[in-house]
């Protein structure tokens, strides 16, 4: 490829990419003018981003206006999942992108009525890397990986882990199963992002969500 045509596709992606930042930023004064609390979660396919979401609205939809975005290639089944614990849902569905980005969290805010609403969460499409360039325009980003993704998922992505607040390490109640060592994965995120704070979860089991929902609200 030509000098001229690499350099021309990277001024392109710095666009795409500066381009998000700025709605992203303005999606979060909008919240925060909005009274509106924003957290996104991102993660693998199957990782348990929809299961960790009801276990938390769960425990705080009494308290709480919940609206939940929840991002997919296709179908409605994540928000339908959402809806049955008696909250608010959007479903976006991407069709080819494979992550959210600042312009379809800026149409919910557009379109929305959120009054009602004190608390968003936005599950991005299942996927460890597209994410990682494109900020919604939250207050925290929390990663969720699980141990049945095998102990180098986090070393294999560390871009997510550098550009969340807060790395869930899901599925613990399947270790006895899986020849994962727990300490390592820890490690691996400490090392790449040491501000992190991190939560060995089971969405089924509930172990540690009290502890993670504590740690997102404050
Ligand atoms: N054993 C166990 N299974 C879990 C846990 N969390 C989620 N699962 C299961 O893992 C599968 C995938 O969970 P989801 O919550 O749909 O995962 P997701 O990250 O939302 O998946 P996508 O939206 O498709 O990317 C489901 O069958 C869940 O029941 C957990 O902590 N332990
Ligand atoms: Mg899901």
């Amino acid at each position: 490829m030509s000098e001229k045509k690499t350099s021309r596709i990277i001024e392109l992606n710095e666009d795409l990419i500066e381009n998000n930042d700025r709605l992203a930023e303005q999606n979060k004064q909008f919240l925060k003018k909005k009274n509106v609390r924003a957290f996104d979660f991102v993660g693998a396919i199957g990782a348990g981003k929809t299961a960790i979401i009801e276990s938390i609205v769960e425990r705080i939809a009494k308290e709480y206006g919940i609206l939940v975005i929840n991002g997919d290639v296709a179908t409605r089944i994540d928000a339908d999942r959402i809806e049955k614990c008696g909250v608010a849902t959007i479903q976006i569905n991407t069709g080819k992108e494979c992550a959210l980005n600042s312009y379809h969290i800026s149409q919910v805010l557009k379109n929305y009525d959120l009054h009602e609403v004190g608390i968003l969460f936005i599950e991005n499409v299942g996927n460890l890397i597209c994410p990682s360039d494109f900020m919604l325009g939250t207050e925290k980003r929390i990663v969720i990986v699980s141990i049945t993704e095998g102990p180098w998922v986090i070393r294999k992505h560390p871009m997510l882990f550098k550009y969340s607040d807060i790395a869930v390490i899901n599925k613990i109640d399947l270790k006895d199963v899986m020849d994962v060592n727990i300490e390592d994965m820890i490690k691996d995120a400490k090392e790449i992002n040491p501000n992190i704070k991190i939560f060995i979860t089971s969405a089924t089991t509930g172990e540690n969500i009290s502890k993670l929902i504590n740690c997102i609200l404050n």
